[in-house]
Formats: structure tokens, sequence, C-alpha cells
């Protein structure tokens, strides 16, 4: 048999196993700016570790969960953490754990910025303002929920579509290990990582000072522009956005 031959097999099923083979592997993308783009808030060690051995893992270890599963390759991540009983069994812990990771990180990267900082502006500043009474008691608010969240996890602060006109749907939420607001239908906006690879080198135990600095370093136009443009897809939020894209 000549294992070289084209298959001959033309039928549907058949084309559709070959494109779910096909589907292209959950990929890092480099960070959007140096290493020690942050410092001194986020130090230079920090960041290669973070984006380049710990992110890295997750989306290694993604990819490994879903080779066996070539339907699931395809789906985006949104899709994969709020499909979790589409999931079977015996990848759905790793799959959430290591779509999470690869998610909440890929956003986290373009939530910073060198030079970042300052206050938000426009409608995000008054829906903030007008949530929290004001910009400084927001960032305390947030600092406080970050600080208080026991062992791995993250702090965000999200919105819930479709609330009432003039009504703030803003609200601050932590989520264990890598778990994401859209689990809960939310859309996350802004969100800080206070797993302890985040700051241990720099800050040591002292989580809040690593919450305080890295106010320095948030990167407010791409945080208002989520807020204005919900359904606006980056690249590895489906297009359709964040939350619709999720049903795909
Ligand atoms: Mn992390």
């Amino acid at each position: 048999m000549d294992l070289k031959s084209p298959r001959t097999d033309s039928s549907a099923a058949s084309a559709a196993n070959r494109n779910a083979a096909n589907a292209p592997k959950h990929v890092l993308a480099p960070l959007p700016y140096d290493y020690a783009a942050l410092e001194p808030h986020i130090d230079a060690r920090t960041m290669m570790l973070h984006h380049d051995k710990h992110h890295a893992s997750y989306v290694e270890k993604l990819n490994a969960a879903l080779e066996p599963y070539a339907e699931l390759r395809g789906r985006s991540l949104p899709w994969l953490m709020v499909n979790g009983d589409e999931i079977p069994q015996a990848i759905r812990t790793a799959v959430r754990n290591n779509a999470g990771g690869h998610l909440n990180h890929s956003l986290f990267w373009t939530l910073m910025k060198p030079k970042g900082g300052g206050d938000p502006g426009g409608a995000l500043g008054k829906a903030i303002t007008q949530a929290f009474g004001n910009i400084e008691a927001f960032r305390k608010a947030f600092d406080d929920a970050g600080g208080k969240v026991f062992g791995s996890g993250w702090v965000w602060l999200a919105m819930t579509p479709g609330k009432g006109a003039g009504k703030s749907s803003l609200e601050i939420l932590t989520t264990p290990g890598h778990d994401n607001p859209i689990q809960q239908g939310k859309y996350p906006l802004l969100v800080n990582d206070v797993w302890e690879h985040a700051y241990y080198l720099k800050h040591e135990n002292r989580r809040p000072d690593y919450l305080k600095g890295w106010w320095s370093v948030v990167n407010w136009p791409t945080v208002e522009q989520r807020f204005e443009n919900p359904d606006q897809p980056t690249e590895f939020e489906p297009a359709g956005g964040f939350l619709h894209g999720a049903a795909k």
C-alpha cells in the first residue's frame, strides 16, 4: 500500500476531521513591550518568568489537554471557559485552569503599559465615579479586594452588559485560580494578577505594595475602549466580542 497516495474518501465527516486536525494550536503572543518596560513597578525578571515560563506553560498544557479532542481544538478561549459541561471530564479541570490562565494573562498584558497610570477619563471615568464615589475610592476598594484573595487568584473591574441606562453596572470582584468573570456572564474591563508569581521576587510577601505600585502601569486608554466597545474583539477574544463570541 502506498501510504503517500492522496485520500480518496471525500465524505463530509472525513473533511470535518481533517479540518479539526488542522485547527491551529493556541499560541503565546509576545509581550507588547520589553520585560523592563514596567520597571520599577514590576521588575524585568518577574515579567520574563511570568510571561515566558508561567503563561507559556498554560498555553502548552492547554494544547496538550486538547490534543486528543479535535472537535475542541478550534474553540475560542472564552468558549472553553463558559462551556465546561461540554468538555470531557478527563480534561475539564485542565482546560478550565489552562484556558483561564492563557485568557487572563493575555488580557492582563494588554491592560498594562509603560508610563501608564493616572486616572481614567471619558465615559469610564464618569461611570467609576458614579459607582464608587471617586477614582481614589475605587482604587482603594480594588486593592482591598485584591489583598483579601486567599491564595492564588485575580481581582477584576467588570461590567454586566444590558443593565438599565443611567445605572452603573460596574463592580469589583475576585476569582480563584484562573477563573474569569465571563463564567458569571460579566465582561472584564481591568484585571490584576494576585498570584505570588506576579510579585514575589520584588515584593516578597508584601502584596499590598505590589497592588499600590501597579496603578502606575495601568493602561487606562485600553480599559476605556473596552468599556465603550465591549463587542470589539481583541486578538484573543473572538469576533462578536468577549461575551457574545463565547457562545461560538
Ligand atoms: Mn500570573
